[in-house]
């Protein structure tokens, strides 16, 4: 390949201005051949950047782990891992990092691929060190503009957030025993004012993207912990975890406040969420078990996990999903797949909740369907602690 460039290689990859490095947008140099990437170097560092250079598109995604980037400039035609990959693996994890792609081969195929990844400029040789230096210069602008807005709304939602926890309530919802129509348990669920935070959904989601899902848990499970004395007698408060809290080592600590009473503590799992980046999965519910916590699997029916994940947790009980449960008192099929759920639970020896009950068909139906217990508005609203059910 003949260098794109008319000034010779030089070997400097420095910026020429040496303006502070926080200010000057970095760039990635990624070109198979040495001298073409140290014309290319000479070239952009004339626009005041800090440029890197590495000869393969593999060490370039190596390098995209550890070093923020502002700019790529990608040659197309390399050994190994094309120009083309590296856009794509790029965009598999960077919508915004602006991607300069340099080729000596122009096709319409390889035009049209960069156009549908998002490259910033498809640029071909000979190249004009002016053209390529407006190139990174305009990438470089619209990478801080994208930067600047990011860095907003992050802020914006962190400041939600903590109010979010600052200012969080937990509601219980009624749990009732088929066979007695008395409350044995509540469902704690979280409940939130801050207007921008409103559903427990959109509080979780924050707090995954702020890095603050421990946070969260801990929030949830310490204002149970205060609240569980003044449970009805002989209750159990149901409490949801997500997948992250079971990485949190607050959960496994015997002094942390809700396990100090975890032998009145159900832990909900959902089955919607996978736990396949858990570690030691069972050796983890192993010690929540040794606490004195019991375990149930939520959502049941309602997942892509299936039966192998209720196999897995061998819960001490499982939710059977709302979903199964609407509309169950007019619809063979919901009771066809209740009634199996249930004798395929209770022949293993647990206690099957059906969550979710809107009417009292409904209610009456999964009775007869052998559930253990009932949840739902049919019976009462979650509420402050502890509210009362109604069971005519
Ligand atoms: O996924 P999980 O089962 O933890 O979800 C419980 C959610 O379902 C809570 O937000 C609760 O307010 C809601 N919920 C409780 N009972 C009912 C009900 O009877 N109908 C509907 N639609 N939602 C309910
Ligand atoms: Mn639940």
């Amino acid at each position: 390949m003949r260098s794109p460039m008319k000034d010779t290689a030089p070997s400097i990859v420095r910026g020429v201005d040496e303006s502070p490095r926080s200010s000057a947008p970095r760039v990635l140099i990624v070109d198979d051949e040495p001298a073409v990437a140290a014309a290319l170097a000479r070239v952009v560092s004339g626009t005041g950047a800090e440029v890197s250079v590495l000869h393969d598109a593999t060490a370039a995604l190596r390098a995209l782990e550890t070093t923020e980037f502002d700019v790529i400039v990608s040659d197309l035609a390399m050994a190994g891992m094309s120009g083309t990959e590296l856009l794509r693996a790029v965009r598999a994890r960077d919508l915004d990092l602006p991607v300069i792609q340099i080729t000596g081969a122009p096709s319409v195929e390889s035009a049209a691929t960069a156009v549908e990844l998002g490259a910033f400029r498809y640029l071909t040789k000979p190249l004009s060190p002016d053209v390529l230096r407006k190139a990174v210069l305009e990438a470089a602008h619209l990478r801080s503009l994208s930067r600047a807005r990011g860095g907003e709304d992050r802020l914006r939602l962190d400041q939600s957030l903590r109010r979010a926890l600052k200012t969080l309530r937990v509601a219980y919802q009624p749990i009732v025993s088929c066979a007695t129509r008395e409350t044995i348990g509540f469902e704690a669920l979280m409940r939130s004012t801050e207007p921008a935070l409103t559903t427990p959904a959109a509080v979780i989601d924050a707090a995954e993207k702020l890095g603050l899902l421990h946070t969260l848990g801990r929030r949830v499970r310490n204002i149970v912990a205060a609240q569980i004395e003044d449970a009805p007698r002989a209750t159990a408060i149901f409490v949801n975890l997500h997948p992250s809290d079971l990485a949190d080592p607050d959960l496994f600590d015997p002094a942390s406040p809700l396990s100090r009473v975890a032998r009145q503590v159900v832990l909900e799992l959902t089955e919607r969420a996978s736990l396949e980046a858990v570690p030691d999965l069972e050796l983890r519910f192993e010690s929540l078990r040794a606490l004195g916590y019991r375990l149930a699997v939520d959502d049941l029916g309602a997942g892509y996990a299936g039966l192998s994940y209720f196999a897995r947790v061998q819960p001490e009980i499982v939710k059977v999903d709302m979903s199964l449960v609407r509309g169950v008192d007019a619809d063979v099929v919901r009771q066809r797949v209740v009634h199996s759920l249930v004798s395929l639970a209770t022949g293993l020896g647990m206690e099957v909740v059906a969550e979710g009950i809107e009417t009292a068909a409904e209610r009456d139906c999964v009775v007869r369907l052998g559930c253990t217990y009932v949840q739902g508005y049919a019976l009462a609203r979650p509420g402050p602690a502890f509210p009362s059910i109604t069971w005519p």
